[in-house]
């Protein structure tokens, strides 16, 4: 027998993974929360009925999220991660030696509990890292109360529906500029160029309004509407820095120096409408 979970994001396309079996299925304080076993991608997270990452194919999320803003910024000390739950980003930020501490804002505890116990084969256990600082609450509140303070913060978020719209909105750019560090650098899940062009022009023009150099790319991620996500670059220092900065210690599966130059490349309708 066979089982598909199939995702609609949006009305008018679907996708569909087979699974295995069901690990976890919660409705918590703050969303509906599941764990499946899939037949090709590992185990995965589902929230709300949309796949958040999967074992096999979330390193060209993880790792495009945390390494492009922290190799533009040479030595990071002090990183932001808001959402982050899975762990997964978190584990990328750790590789980094000259990080001291990686704070995580994340909204619900369940998260963050389950997936400690059912990616622990992928993430290991960063959770236990003496540099981790986890903190269950929303972001806004915090980043207003936190002006100047890090070097790299890395929106790690859900889609933009419901309680995470607000995460999409120029009010949360402007507080997450605001809490960084001179030429300290960020990096946002900012979703589908096919799917979502006048969210993501949105959200260039008001990191262009605060920044100096914002720009777009994209990594490819089987298990997402359109096989793939974008991220914005929000920072007065160039991407390009990152390109002279040697990876951390540790495996990397996705990036390396071709991808991070070519994931800025972007399909011309796109970069007509986000950059003309
Ligand atoms: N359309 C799915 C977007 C999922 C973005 N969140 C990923 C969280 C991984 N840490």
């Amino acid at each position: 027998m066979s089982i598909w979970f199939t995702e609609e994001r949006h009305p008018y396309y679907r996708k569909g993974v087979r699974i295995k079996r069901i690990l976890a299925d919660e409705q918590t304080q703050y969303q509906h929360l599941q764990f499946v076993e899939t037949e090709f991608f590992g185990n995965a997270m589902i929230l709300d009925g949309i796949i958040q990452l999967t074992e096999r194919d979330n390193m060209g999320y993880h790792e495009m999220i945390v390494h492009v803003p922290m190799l533009a910024v040479g030595q990071p000390k002090r990183v932001l991660i808001v959402g982050g739950g899975d762990g997964g980003s978190l584990q990328q930020v750790l590789r980094y030696p000259s990080v001291q501490e990686a704070v995580v804002c994340e909204l619900d505890r369940r998260v963050v509990d389950l997936s400690r116990e059912h990616f622990a084969a992928s993430f290991g256990d960063p959770w236990a890292d003496l540099r981790t600082k986890l903190l269950v609450r929303d972001a806004f509140g915090y980043l207003e109360q936190n002006p100047g303070q890090f070097d790299v913060i890395i929106s790690d978020t859900t889609d933009p529906i419901g309680m995470a719209e607000r995460l999409f909105s120029d009010e949360f750019y402007k507080l997450m500029v605001r809490a960084l560090v001179p030429g300290g650098a960020a990096a946002t899940q900012c979703e589908q160029p096919f799917f979502d062009t006048a969210l993501i022009k949105q959200i260039y023009q008001s990191a262009r309004a605060l920044t100096k150099n914002p720009a777009y790319y994209y990594a490819n991620i089987p298990t997402y509407p359109g096989g793939g996500i974008g991220f914005m670059y929000v920072s007065d220092t160039p991407w390009e820095n990152g390109l002279k900065t040697a990876l951390p210690p540790g495996t990397n599966n996705y990036i390396n120096t071709e991808i991070h130059k070519a994931a800025f490349a972007l399909p011309e309708f796109f970069r007509r409408e986000l950059y003309d």
